[in-house]
């Protein structure tokens, strides 16, 4: 392979490793991270740069993000000859299995009840709540929604699964498109959102949408914090409509300290944790495409713009 420069520019991100990765895969490349005033580079590896990065960099020919959600990047002005490649799977799809897994779980086996009675020194059994009664709706049947409505299923909950084309998977119904979304919603009592933002998709957790699920719903949102009307929420846990709700994205992160889901007490927050970019996949997948578009092969993963994933 011709020499080739990579530059690195990923916010909140220790570059060292990234760079040491990058340079024992790609020993023909010249990897650094970027400055302002920098050469100009053929790939960038990319988490939240500045519009300046790109400003100061037109030629490039493909351009990696270390996630695997674009939202972020599409709002910035890109080169536009450039191949925009996202994260597919890379560790995460396992990581975000186990999240929603236990999520589920926890809600339908009544653990925090179990939890709270325990701190509380009581010893208290209910009723077996009925599997039949907790339908699962999974939003988003890409990399991470199929493993997750497969990892459901291994545990005999009944799955649906909402996506723009529609998806055979084993043991989950497919609904597809805005013409099936209200029935997706209404044989889904736990809700689990893993679409990727859009313009389609932002506000699409909303009031309407919510009160279609089936009573005591539950939200499990793990894509974006755009893709959740707070106020909403809020509104149909206060009037008994939904249970509660799982979140690990917020429109603002962090979450900001006086945010009523701070104190809400039907909602658990975790900090942007549900699947995390693992570095070593994520190189050995980045260095790997980066290779095949080289040789003017295909890759996985290409973002179309135009769709917003
Ligand atoms: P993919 O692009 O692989 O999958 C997206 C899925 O959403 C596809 O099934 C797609 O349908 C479906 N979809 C997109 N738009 C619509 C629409 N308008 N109506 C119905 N279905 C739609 O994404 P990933 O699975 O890799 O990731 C999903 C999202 O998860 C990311 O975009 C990111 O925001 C979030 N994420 C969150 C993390 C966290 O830690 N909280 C970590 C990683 C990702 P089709 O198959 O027909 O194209
Ligand atoms: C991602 C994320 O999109 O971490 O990969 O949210």
């Amino acid at each position: 392979m011709t020499p080739f420069r990579i530059s690195f520019c990923c916010s909140n991100t220790d570059p060292a490793p990234w760079l040491a990765g990058l340079r024992a895969a790609l020993p023909q490349a010249n990897v650094s991270v970027w400055q302002p005033g920098d050469a100009l580079a053929d790939y960038a590896v990319v988490w939240a740069p500045p519009q300046q990065f790109f400003d100061e960099q037109p030629q490039l020919k493909g351009i990696f993000n270390i996630g695997a959600g674009v939202d972020a990047l599409l709002k910035l002005r890109l080169p536009p000859q450039a191949t925009l490649v996202r994260l597919e799977d890379a560790g995460m799809a396992v990581q975000m299995a186990e999240y929603v897994s236990q999520a589920v779980i926890r809600h339908f086996r009544d653990l925090e009840t179990y939890a709270e009675d325990v701190r509380n020194g009581h010893w208290t059994t209910y009723p077996p709540r009925q599997r039949s009664n907790f339908p699962v709706g999974v939003m988003g049947l890409g990399a991470l929604g199929a493993r997750v409505a497969q990892a459901l299923a291994h545990f005999e909950f009944s799955v649906n699964g909402w996506s723009r084309s529609i998806k055979a998977l084993d043991g989950v119904r497919g609904f597809a498109g805005a013409a099936q979304f209200n029935d997706f919603l209404a044989s889904s009592r736990v809700l689990v959102n893993l679409l990727p933002l859009t313009p389609d998709t932002a506000n699409i957790l909303n009031r309407d949408t919510l009160s279609r699920l089936q009573p005591g719903g539950y939200v499990i949102n793990v894509a974006r914090g755009a893709h959740l009307v707070d106020d909403d929420l809020l509104a149909l846990i206060h009037s008994g409509h939904l249970a509660g709700a799982l979140l690990d994205v917020f429109r603002t992160e962090p979450l900001p300290s006086a945010h009523p889901f701070w104190r809400e007490p039907q909602i658990t927050i975790t900090p942007h944790t549900s699947a995390r970019t693992l570095r070593d996949d994520s190189i050995a997948q980045i260095v790997g495409k980066l290779d095949a578009l080289q040789r003017g092969h295909s890759v996985g993963g290409i973002v179309d713009p135009l769709r917003g994933y």
